[in-house]
């Protein structure tokens, strides 16, 4: 268990979380150093230390309370099934988790999925929404390149995170039903000490601070 003093926050080491992550907590005034290749590193001016990881990590350190707080996506999140609190939606690194098929295949409903096989890197979120919808089709679980999987004949479908959607373009793919929407959470552990929670809620009244101000520029902005 994390010592008594600093609350520990686990954040993305590189990737389209990090960025985010980091410049949202200098917006709430907490200074914080990443040096290269460092894996942890102490705020000069608030009571926290910082945790380099891979995203995927990030749950399981909540739950065990190696990390008291964490940023990660939904998608990662509800993939993991880990017992945590999601304290705050953070409005950024928003996506969805979508099924698609090649271009030219004929497309009516969920139904037409009946018999077919789908790869994903998601396969719990996918299971769910199969079984949801009365779906049987085969998850082909594959760790990365799902887009490519219906070019080389591993399966009929894919189930990936989408963005703009140029990925399933250029892969000859189109998008033909959204499954889950994402976006950035703060998580945090179930078991936080009175003085970890009393340094949450100052981290999110900071937080609630600068999504409000970011709130009025953008109306100020749309008027002006
Ligand atoms: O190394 P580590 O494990 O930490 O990082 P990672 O490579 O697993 O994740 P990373 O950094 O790629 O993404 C982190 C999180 O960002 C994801 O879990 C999502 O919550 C969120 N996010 C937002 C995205 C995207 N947008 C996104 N576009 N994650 C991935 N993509 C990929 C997608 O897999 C596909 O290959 O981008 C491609 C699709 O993009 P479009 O714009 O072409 O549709
Ligand atoms: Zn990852």
């Amino acid at each position: 268990m994390n010592k008594e003093g600093n609350i520990r926050i686990a954040i993305q080491k590189s990737g389209r979380l990090s960025e985010d992550s980091i410049a949202l907590f200098k917006e709430c005034g907490i200074k914080l150093e990443m040096g290269k290749g460092r894996l942890k590193s102490e705020s000069s001016n608030f009571q926290a230390e910082f945790l380099f990881l891979r995203d995927d990590d990030i749950p399981g350190y909540v739950e065990d309370g190696v990390a008291d707080l964490g940023i990660v996506g939904e998608n990662v999140l509800v993939e993991s099934e880990k017992d945590v609190i999601v304290s705050k939606k953070l409005g950024f690194s928003k996506c969805r988790l979508s099924i698609a098929i090649p271009r030219e295949d004929p497309f009516e409903g969920p139904a037409d999925l009946d018999g077919k096989s789908i790869a994903t890197s998601y396969p719990k979120i996918l299971g769910q929404y199969l079984s949801e919808n009365n779906i049987e089709a085969q998850i082909h679980e594959i760790s990365g390149s799902v887009e490519i999987a219906p070019s080389i004949g591993l399966a009929d479908a894919v189930c990936d995170i989408v963005s703009s959607g140029s990925t399933l373009l250029s892969n000859g793919l189109k998008e033909v039903q959204k499954i889950f929407k994402s976006e950035a959470v703060l998580i945090a552990n179930n078991n936080l000490s009175d003085h970890k929670k009393a340094l949450l809620d100052k981290i999110l009244f900071r937080i609630n601070a600068v999504q409000k101000a970011q709130d009025n520029k953008y109306i100020l902005d749309r008027k002006s």
